[in-house]
């Protein structure tokens, strides 16, 4: 995948206006930044061959530039936005002062002609993703995402990269994106009947057999939950939302649900020529259920010399929590019926709830629980959390995560310590329409 750096170059570092963010992984050389400019406007998005529909670009493409940060290298973007609306742009994962976290709690929206710019220090490597955080029923929808990067001064390489940013669009008969379904997708959130990767449908990528390659996988749907396979063939998973897992896992396949990134090994495969299926298996979510369904292809190309290494240990994450955990706080995810509105999706029985305070420092055991029939995939804005236990069970391998799939009539119990980084901060369910219609919550982080 090519890498559209807009305006890179070393500069003088302006002193960061907002709190710093300890745990630097890498020291910058003295004065770097990692400069970026982007711009929102509304774009011919071809879909595949002549095919092009009429959404929202950045930099005049879909998705947008990847952005390709250093771990501990102030970043920073100058965002102007050209569409017929306000918007304002999330940096997904990363873990941002509050006041760079891209919603309308922390600034104003940007409205169509203004300039916004967002400056940071990415404090964690790993594969994030930025993308609109207002009106994103819609402005998702049309495009407004891409891909974020972040590496470490010494990064895994394998013998090649690719980042891929899977979502799916609904095209009506007019080939134009379809209007929102009403009530219907407000409660189902909307799936599309076109699946894309990297904003193309049903791709054909290639590998060279007998080589192994790092993919970077976000999942950029409003609503739909992946459930990846590669022609069944096994590949190991490597990363997840904050970047490596501690060891490789085998698998063949994994779910990716709205907003979630994995990481994976692929390859190395031995017959030349072969062509894999990159499919999305079914998966059961509530009432829909969907069969099988590609992505894209992969195709297998003359053999190449390989030199990667997957190491058998790749990192080490300390448990936040060793022995019995005191839960703190509970986060009821429910629904619930409205006369004005039919219904709402809701955090402990109120839309948009306010929840309390945390403090910095302060070890946040919380049990996330869905009272509902359909998963919801919870994210946490600005904080990684780790996973403790579904439904009492210990989960497969230990990570760091901002995007959690929490299964019907189930519990997720997750641990966090929110750092030096006060301020408004949030949590919602990831599909988008789910957010919109009322289940997230506002919180503080005070000293
Ligand atoms: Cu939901």
């Amino acid at each position: 995948m090519t890498n559209h750096r807009m305006d890179c170059m070393k500069a003088t570092a302006n002193p960061m206006e907002s709190t710093p963010i300890t745990n630097y992984g890498a020291s910058p050389e003295p004065g770097e930044v990692i400069r970026y400019r982007l711009e929102a406007g509304e774009v011919d998005w071809e879909i595949a061959p002549g095919r092009t529909v009429r959404g929202y670009g950045l930099n005049g493409q879909v998705p947008g530039p990847v952005l390709d940060a250093k771990q501990g290298v102030p970043l920073e973007i100058e965002f102007t936005n050209r569409l017929p609306e306000p918007t304002v742009i999330h940096w997904h994962g990363v873990r941002v002062p509050a006041a760079m976290d891209g919603t309308e709690v922390v600034q104003r929206l940007v409205h169509p002609g203004e300039t916004f710019t967002y400056r940071f220090i990415p404090p964690d490597a790993g594969t994030f993703w930025y993308h609109s955080h207002a009106n994103e029923t819609e402005q998702m929808e049309k495009g407004l995402y891409g891909a974020l990067i972040v590496r470490a001064a010494n990064e895994l390489t394998l013998d090649a990269e690719k980042i891929l940013v899977f979502d799916d669009l609904r095209v009506d008969k007019s080939g134009q994106i379809a209007k929102f379904g009403g009530l219907m997708d407000r409660h189902n959130g909307r799936e599309g009947n076109v699946r894309l990767i990297n904003g193309t449908s049903e791709p054909e990528l290639s590998i060279a057999a007998g080589q192994i390659e790092r993919w970077r996988i976000v999942n950029a749907s409003s609503a739909r939950y992946i459930r990846l396979s590669l022609g069944g063939r096994p590949f190991q998973i490597i990363g997840t939302d904050g970047g490596l897992i501690e060891a490789p896992v085998t698998v063949e396949e994994v779910l990716l649900p709205p907003a979630d990134r994995v990481e994976i090994a692929v390859g190395p495969f031995e017959n030349e020529g072969a062509v894999l299926g990159i499919d999305d298996l079914p998966y059961h979510r509530m009432a829909r259920k969907k069969n099988a369904e590609r992505f894209g292809t992969i195709r297998v190309t003359p053999r190449k010399v390989s030199t990667a290494l997957v190491p058998a240990r790749l990192r080490e994450i300390e448990p936040l929590v060793t022995d019995a955990a005191t839960v703190r706080r509970t986060v009821k995810l429910g629904f619930k019926m409205s006369l004005r509105r039919g219904f709402d999706f809701v955090v402990n029985g109120e839309r948009h709830h306010h929840d309390q305070q945390v403090k910095v420092g302060e070890l946040q055991v919380w049990d996330v629980v869905n009272t509902t029939m359909m998963d919801h995939p919870f994210h946490l804005h600005g904080f990684f959390f780790q996973v403790l236990e579904i439904d009492g069970k210990k989960p497969v391998w230990r990570s760091v995560e901002d995007v959690i799939n929490v299964p019907p009539k189930s519990t997720v119990r997750i641990a966090w310590v929110p750092d030096d980084r006060p301020g408004m901060w949030m949590y919602h369910c990831h599909i988008v329409e789910h957010h919109a219609a009322g289940m997230m919550a506002h919180f503080e982080v005070v000293r």
